[in-house]
């Protein structure tokens, strides 16, 4: 071969391989292959065939065929007599047709594919992957019966070698791409993907609507049945929300969230109707691990236009509509109102403020007495969490209630509060006040991790107090929530220690006498509101008065909150509730003001028969609530 030809083929190379590094579409830098090649060899017809996972031929390129042609192969399979193209990929090597009129591999295609065009003779050379599987074919057409010239033998070896290179780009950019868009675990789209095409769906002024999902409870999942189950309920809700087909289109935004474009949408009452046949995909349970689970979702949901026009505010609407819906719809779904926006701005700053009286030590531990109704004596107390302002001033919790809905801020305000109440037990037991219990409140963030019985320990360890001081309070939808009734089991766990449980706020929450049968507690709370009514309200006396009766009969002990009066502290008496606590007997106050309450009127013989909280056994009286 002389040195020109050689240079010539150089810079095809050159040429090509320049058109890859710039990151040239695979397309392109096949129809540059073939007009190269076919300019050094300027009496062949190039064509670039690939090679699909089901093994079917698909035009690559071919600019100096007719598209015609290409289209007919298209899709072909290949196979032992699929003309020069699919007979070479299939057997994995160069096929030379010399007459394709005649040859038996083009017998099908000969008369209507190829002769009337005037491609006479084909020579096929198969493209393979470095692990030999065939990707495509490189071939030469003729108008003359002849096989390849020594030098289209060069040209073409050359660019088989090309076609390698670039099939071997493509798929690496091809796995690039999937890596950017899709999940790895879920292999839905990603955040990523989303972005893209919500902001298009924004830009063309299409219809839409947004749903925003996510898993409930996989926090508890992951620490009760292990990380590859929560895995397994992500993949789950993937594989439920993607065969929901046409209906929306799914994404894995990130974590156990899930965002679904309904194109199309155009007002709440179709976006309400979509949400609902989403989260009947949910209803069935999947057994994982030997696990029988119920994938449950929350979802909330923006129409664009109405709900927002411009890609963060709906985007940043549907979250607020997915946060409300957490709070009010568990498993269920809202739609974003305009009222959301402030109630949930003004709920996270007072998240950021109570966080910060976190960090500055402005968390404080009061208490409120509980009193023997018969002598006023102090008997327990309750610890009630209060925010100093930076200016001074003590906020009570109700004024800081919404911030516990965030439960990182709800589990670090419990470790506070456990270490100040801890301190302050241990100097009272100092000062030979005969103290019997304080109440602590817990929230259902305090049982999301399976360490409760842990942390308490801890905290009571570093002051050397025992834990027959402390009584857990819970309320009704603390009790009653959680996963699988996982909050129950732990708390009849701390029961099992000889930890006493009080069912805080009884009355305001969900909870029945029959659900007290299934998860004992040792004490009923009942609420404020039965005692406000509990002289002016006939039904409020008989709940009262039949609680009072049933639970001395299971064994569980009665205190009334919110006593406001001496009338009502007596027909308490009456009605045979002994204990009790409210701004009759004392406010909550600091741990100094306490103290002096402590020392003047802490009930002097808790051991006694008749004046103590804490008796979970027979023969104790009714009066106390622990057996010390
Ligand atoms: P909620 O009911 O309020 O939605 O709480 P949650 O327990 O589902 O927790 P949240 O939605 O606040 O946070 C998501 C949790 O999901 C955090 C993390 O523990 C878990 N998680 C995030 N990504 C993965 C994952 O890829 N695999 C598993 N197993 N868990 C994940
Ligand atoms: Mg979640």
């Amino acid at each position: 071969m002389d040195t020109n030809a050689k240079t010539r083929i150089q810079g095809l190379q050159n040429k090509v391989l320049e058109a890859i590094a710039t990151g040239t579409s695979l397309s392109a830098v096949a129809e540059l292959i073939c007009l190269r090649a076919e300019a050094l060899a300027p009496t062949a017809i190039c064509s670039i065939l690939s090679v699909d996972r089901t093994r079917c031929l698909r035009a690559l390129a071919a600019p100096s065929l007719p598209v015609a042609f290409s289209t007919a192969i298209d899709g072909l399979a290949i196979g032992p007599c699929v003309g020069s193209c699919g007979t070479a990929a299939y057997r994995g090597e160069p096929v030379e047709v010399t007459d394709i009129a005649t040859d038996p591999l083009w017998a099908p295609y000969a008369s209507a594919l190829a002769v009337p065009l005037g491609l006479l003779a084909c020579w096929s050379s198969p493209i393979k992957a470095r692990d030999g599987q065939v990707t495509a074919t490189f071939a030469f057409y003729y108008r003359t019966k002849r096989g390849p010239s020594d030098l289209e033998r060069l040209i073409v070896e050359a660019c088989v070698h090309l076609c390698t290179i670039a099939l071997e780009q493509d798929e690496i950019q091809k796995h690039n791409d999937q890596l950017a868009h899709f999940d790895h675990l879920t292999g839905l789209p990603n955040r990523r993907r989303f972005n893209d095409l919500f902001h298009s769906r924004l830009d063309e002024g299409a219809a839409f609507g947004l749903l925003v999902a996510d898993i409930d409870y996989l926090k508890t999942i992951n620490d009760t049945m292990g990380h590859l189950v929560g895995d397994s309920a992500i993949q789950e809700v993937a594989t439920r929300f993607r065969k929901l087909g046409q209906t929306a289109t799914a994404f894995r935004l990130g974590g156990d969230e899930f965002a679904l474009l309904v194109d199309g949408c155009r007002d709440h009452a179709a976006l309400r109707e979509t949400a609902g046949t989403v989260l009947a995909a949910m209803a069935a349970p999947f057994e994982c691990d030997g696990n029988m689970i119920v994938p449950q979702v929350t979802i909330g949901g923006v129409v664009s236009g109405i709900d927002g026009i411009e890609a963060g505010v709906l985007r940043q609407n549907a979250d607020f509509a997915l946060y409300h819906a957490k709070e009010i719809s568990r498993g269920g779904y809202c739609s974003f109102e305009q009222g959301l926006r402030t109630s949930i701005t003004d709920r996270m700053q007072t998240i950021r403020d109570v966080d910060q009286a976190l960090i500055d030590g402005r968390i404080l531990a009061f208490y409120q007495p509980i009193v023997n109704l018969r002598t006023a004596e102090i008997v327990g107390l309750e610890a009630l969490a209060r925010m100093r302002t930076p200016d001074g001033r003590i906020i009570s919790a109700g004024a800081f209630q919404a911030a516990l809905s965030d439960p990182k801020v709800a589990y670090s305000l419990t470790d506070r509060m456990l270490a100040q109440v801890a301190h302050d037990v241990r100097s009272w037991i100092d000062l030979g006040i005969p103290f019997q219990h304080v109440g602590v409140n817990f929230s259902a963030a305090d049982f999301s991790r399976d360490e409760l019985e842990n942390r308490l320990a801890a905290a009571f360890d570093v002051e050397s107090v025992p834990l027959k001081h402390v009584i857990l309070e819970v309320t009704e939808t603390v009790h009653m929530g959680g996963l699988g009734n996982t909050i129950a089991k732990s708390i009849e766990r701390l029961r099992s220690k000889g930890m006493l449980v009080a069912l805080d706020d009884f009355g305001t929450g969900f909870a029945s006498l029959t659900h007290l049968l299934s998860f004992p507690v040792d004490v009923i709370k009942i609420d404020k509101v039965f005692i406000d009514r509990l002289l002016t309200d006939r039904p409020s006396e008989i709940i009262v008065g039949s609680l009072i009766d049933l639970a001395a009969r299971l064994d569980i002990k009665i205190v009334a909150e919110g006593i406001e009066s001496a009338a009502q502290q007596e027909r308490l008496l009456e009605l045979g509730c002994t204990l009790g606590q409210g701004y009759h007997f004392a406010r909550a106050a600091d741990v100094a003001t306490t103290t002096r309450l402590l020392q003047c009127f802490a009930q002097k013989n808790p051991s006694g028969a008749s004046t103590a909280l804490s008796a979970r056994s027979a023969g104790v009286g009714s009066d106390c609530l622990k057996a010390s």
